[in-house]
């Protein structure tokens, strides 16, 4: 069976309905998600550009090499990392930039646009899912700064940041680097707000998700009957998402039915805040040496660098 439909399935037959939030980038979605990234509400990349703008130097006064693969894991199109892969690859002698990337076609953007600003870097770009993948990197011997940019961190919860983390310390040789996009726990109604726009478009973000049900897998979702909320508790720091449908319903995907009670909700996103000390010991946890935080002005967002 198809991997999204059986995860769907899987999700949607939980007590707690679930749908995954890797589903939510199909082209439509991906196209939603620009529209996210553009909304003052939604503070996020203006602040982690800030951080790269201002603080790119300092990053690499902590870094030693005069070799370097720079690995980006989930790399997107890479045009927020021109201007710090310029700096590397004019202060170090050698720069590999190897993205990585579910999408093939996106890296193909990813290299021509890196290129274009960087014609003689070299470039490896590696598709697919960056859990499967990391083994084309056995043989390469430079030293690495593995870059995890966006929070996108945020995804997992607790426990599963930290497999995550222990999975990128196992990339690493000690001495190598790990630089992350982390959003961090602040005014609680300032992240609520970026997960409850006034435009609606993260509402839109999370309907394309049974829109993406009824194109790809013959759903019947009826989209006007489910409406979108988004929670913040700062206890645990976790962004929620939610759909919940505003009707007793039914529905039909392929031969299978989902029975919605009024006001039933589906989980479709976990959006975890960190604070500094949290990351602190989260870097210890996982084997890492010592990190070191690199802030916005409003200090919203950090840039944490780990050292293995
Ligand atoms: C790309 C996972 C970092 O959780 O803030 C934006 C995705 N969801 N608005 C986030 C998202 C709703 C975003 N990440």
């Amino acid at each position: 069976m198809d991997r999204f439909l059986r995860d769907v399935i899987d999700g949607l037959s939980s007590e707690q309905k679930t749908i995954p939030s890797m589903y939510f980038y199909d082209e439509s979605g991906s196209k939603i998600f620009q529209e996210i990234m553009g909304l003052e509400e939604y503070y996020l990349p203006a602040c982690e550009v800030e951080i790269l703008n201002n603080s790119a130097e300092s990053i690499l006064e902590q870094i030693p090499f005069d070799s370097i693969d720079i690995i980006e894991l989930g790399a997107g199109d890479g045009s927020k990392m021109i201007s710090f892969l310029e700096l590397f690859h004019k202060k170090i002698e050698s720069v590999t930039y190897i993205p990585m990337d579910i999408s093939p076609e996106i890296l193909e953007v990813n290299k021509s646009t890196i290129l274009r600003q960087i014609p003689d870097i070299k470039i490896i770009t590696i598709s697919g899912d960056y859990t499967l993948t990391t083994g084309q990197l056995v043989e390469r011997e430079n030293p690495r700064l593995i870059l995890f940019m966006g929070s996108n961190i945020g995804n997992y919860s607790g426990e599963k940041a930290k497999e995550f983390m222990r999975f990128v310390n196992d990339m690493m040789k000690v001495g190598d680097y790990f630089l992350m996009g982390v959003d961090l726990k602040k005014n609680p109604h300032i992240i609520r707000k970026a997960y409850n726009d006034s435009k609606g478009v993260t509402k839109r973000f999370n309907l394309n998700l049974l829109e993406r049900i009824n194109r790809e897998l013959k759903g019947d979702f009826d989209i006007d009957s489910f409406g979108h909320y988004g929670t913040y508790n700062p206890i645990n720091g976790e962004a929620l998402s939610f759909l919940f449908s505003e009707n007793n319903q039914q529905v039909t995907i392929g031969n299978h039915v989902f029975k919605f009670e009024k006001y039933e909700t589906i989980r479709t996103e976990i959006s975890r805040k960190y604070s500094l000390k949290e990351l602190d010991s989260i870097g210890k946890e996982t084997g890492f040496e010592w990190d070191k935080h690199f802030l916005d002005s409003k200090e919203y967002f950090s840039l944490s660098l780990f050292r293995k």
